[in-house]
C-alpha cells in the first residue's frame, strides 16, 4: 500500500486553495490541476508499506500526536519546484505557526525511521501542491500577484493516508487520524 502521513484541510482552506488554482488556471497553457478533495499537507511521505505492517505505524503516530498541541497554520504565498518549461510543481506554501509544525514533522520522521523510513537527506518544505507540469501561458503574473487568503485554522490532527490509483484517478484515503492532544 502506498502510504503517506499528511494533514487535511477543513473545507475553507480548500475552497481558498481551490480559489487561487482556479486564478492559477487561468494563467495556464496545460497542467495536471490536483482535484480539491487532494489538497493536503504531506509530512512524510512512506512509499510502498506491507499491509501488515499499517498496525505497527499507528501506536507511534498516536503517541506523537498525543504530545502536541494544536495550532495554528494558514496559507502562503505560492511557489515552484523545478526551473524548467513545464514547471514541476506549483505549490501553496504555509504560514503560521512553522515552528510547531516542523516539530510534529520531525517527531513523526524520528519515529518511522525505525520501521525503514529514513529520514530525508534533505530539509522538508512544506508545501500543498496545486499542480503539476505546468506551463504558463505568455504574460502570467509573477507567484507573489496571487491573491491566497491566509485566514488560519487550527491544526487539530494528522492522518495516515492511503493513496491508490482508481479508473486513473489519484485516491486518497485516511486510514486512521491522530488527535494533536498535547
Ligand atoms: P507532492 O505534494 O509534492 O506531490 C502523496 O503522494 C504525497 O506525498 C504528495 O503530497 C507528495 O508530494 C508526497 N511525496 C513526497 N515524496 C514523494 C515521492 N517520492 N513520490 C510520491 N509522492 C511523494
Amino acid at each position: 500500500m502506498r502510504l503517506f502521513v499528511g494533514i487535511e484541510f477543513p473545507e475553507r482552506i480548500v475552497a481558498a486553495l481551490e480559489a487561487v488554482q482556479a486564478e492559477l488556471r487561468g494563467h495556464s497553457q496545460r497542467g495536471r490541476f490536483k482535484r480539491r478533495e487532494n489538497f493536503h499537507l504531506t509530512l512524510k511521505f512512506l512509499g510502498e508499506v506491507p499491509a501488515a505492517d499499517v498496525a505497527l505505524l499507528t501506536p507511534p503516530l498516536t503517541a506523537i500526536a498525543a504530545a502536541e498541541a494544536p495550532f495554528a497554520l494558514g496559507l502562503g504565498r505560492l511557489g515552484q519546484f523545478g526551473s524548467g518549461s513545464p514547471i514541476r510543481t506549483v505549490w501553496a506554501a504555509v504560514a503560521g505557526d512553522l515552528e510547531r509544525l516542523q516539530r510534529l514533522q520531525g517527531k513523526v520522521e524520528q519515529a518511522l525511521a525505525p520501521f525503514g523510513f529514513p529520514a530525508e537527506g534533505r530539509p522538508w518544505r512544506p508545501h500543498v501542491t496545486l499542480a503539476q507540469d505546468v506551463a504558463l501561458a505568455p504574460g502570467a503574473p509573477p507567484w507573489s500577484a496571487y491573491s491566497v487568503d491566509g485566514t488560519p485554522f487550527t491544526v487539530r490532527e494528522c492522518a495516515l493516508i492511503l493513496s491508490e490509483e482508481r479508473d486513473r484517478r489519484r485516491v486518497y484515503t485516511p486510514l486512521a487520524r491522530f488527535s494533536l492532544k498535547g
